[in-house]
């Protein structure tokens, strides 16, 4: 098989004068939301599953995706304070100069089914981007429950596809973000997107093991996924936002029902991105990722194995979630700083 490979969009075309901003700081953290809230600094914590803490606060985030072991952290991201806050509707955001956290939340039922709300909610992050100080997206989180449920073309995830792509309209066609779509099994049927942004722009990266998954073919659905595999964000020291990535090389899914071996498949394409980006991979302590299960049976498999590869230094999230295909197992998504 043979695949198309992007070169105009691979970031060693990237000039460096464009790489202009503070990186981001992004961890893992046992501290408590509200003592975090109060340094001026903070941009985004991000809590995980049902007990998570509820913050009414744009710079809070609750996902509804159950973390796999008992006490898990809250995320944190950091940049030079002071971060202000921001609402409009069903939009909430915080941000400084350089960098904002976003997100909007929209009830399914309120637009008429996932597609709808969907399309909804990217027409709102497109005006939003318009009429920002920081427009140029750099990654997008995409949750929603029952991701896998309707068959063909009905299948939830496809028509959420369908209405990202009409919400996005002709936007962000050449730079589509890096991004994640997973599915919560909360039962509420909420779209929830949530986004960094920065004044300037990144540069996409394409990961030559696959096709750009903007040109998946039909047979995946109607609208193909508005997505970039990995986003070098416009950082003075190298950062890179990594999709969601799974055992798919050029657009198949590959080791159907047996994790271990789509786990192998998808550490190879994180491999094969980093070196198209021009980074040592490496998952050491300064990155930070999450690692989606769709069944419990892996949860020691998946652990094991990766901190057989990785170590104790690796800073690693593993959560219960849904792949977008059905038969896809293992997801992992993250950022790797150079
Ligand atoms: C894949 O490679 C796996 O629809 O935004 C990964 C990351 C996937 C993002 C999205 C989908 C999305 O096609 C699925």
């Amino acid at each position: 098989m043979e695949y198309v490979v992007q070169p105009e969009l691979n970031v060693r075309n990237a000039g460096s004068s464009t790489y202009v901003l503070e990186p981001m700081r992004m961890y893992y953290a046992q501290t408590s939301v509200e003592s975090l809230l109060t340094d001026s600094d903070v941009l985004a914590v991000i809590g995980f599953g049902a007990n998570a803490a509820r913050v009414d606060d744009p710079r809070c985030l609750r996902v509804g995706l159950e973390p796999v072991f008992k006490n898990a952290p809250v995320e944190v991201w950091r940049v030079r304070g002071p971060v202000r806050t921001h609402r409009d509707g069903p939009v909430a955001w915080s941000g400084n100069q350089d960098y904002a956290f976003g997100r909007i939340e929209l009830a399914e039922a309120d637009f008429g089914g996932v597609a709808a709300a969907a399309q909804h909610a990217y027409e709102m992050l497109k005006s939003w981007c318009r009429s920002s100080a920081t427009p140029h997206l750099l990654r997008i989180w995409n949750y929603l429950d029952a991701i896998n449920l309707g068959h063909g073309d009905d299948e939830r995830y496809r028509q959420f596809c369908s209405g990202r792509a009409a919400g996005m309209g002709s936007d962000f066609v050449s730079t589509y973000p890096a991004a994640t779509a997973i599915g919560v099994r909360d039962g509420r049927r909420v779209v929830q997107i949530y986004w960094l942004a920065a004044r300037a722009p990144g540069k996409p990266v394409e990961n030559p093991r696959q096709i750009s998954a903007w040109r998946y073919p039909r047979c995946y659905g109607p609208a193909a996924p508005g997505f970039a595999r990995g986003m070098r964000a416009p950082t003075s020291s190298p950062q890179l936002f990594v999709s969601g990535t799974a055992a798919v090389v050029g657009h198949a899914s590959h080791h159907a029902n047996d994790c271990a071996a789509q786990l192998a498949e998808t550490l190879a394409n994180l491999d094969s991105l980093m070196a198209a980006a021009q980074f040592a991979a490496q998952f050491g302590s300064e990155s930070l990722w999450k690692v989606y299960l769709r069944r419990d049976a892996d949860v020691r498999i998946v652990e094991s194995s990766l901190r057989a590869r990785f170590g104790d230094e690796m800073s690693l999230l593993l959560l219960h979630g849904d792949i977008c295909r059905a038969e896809l197992l293992v997801e992992i998504d993250g950022v790797q700083n150079g």
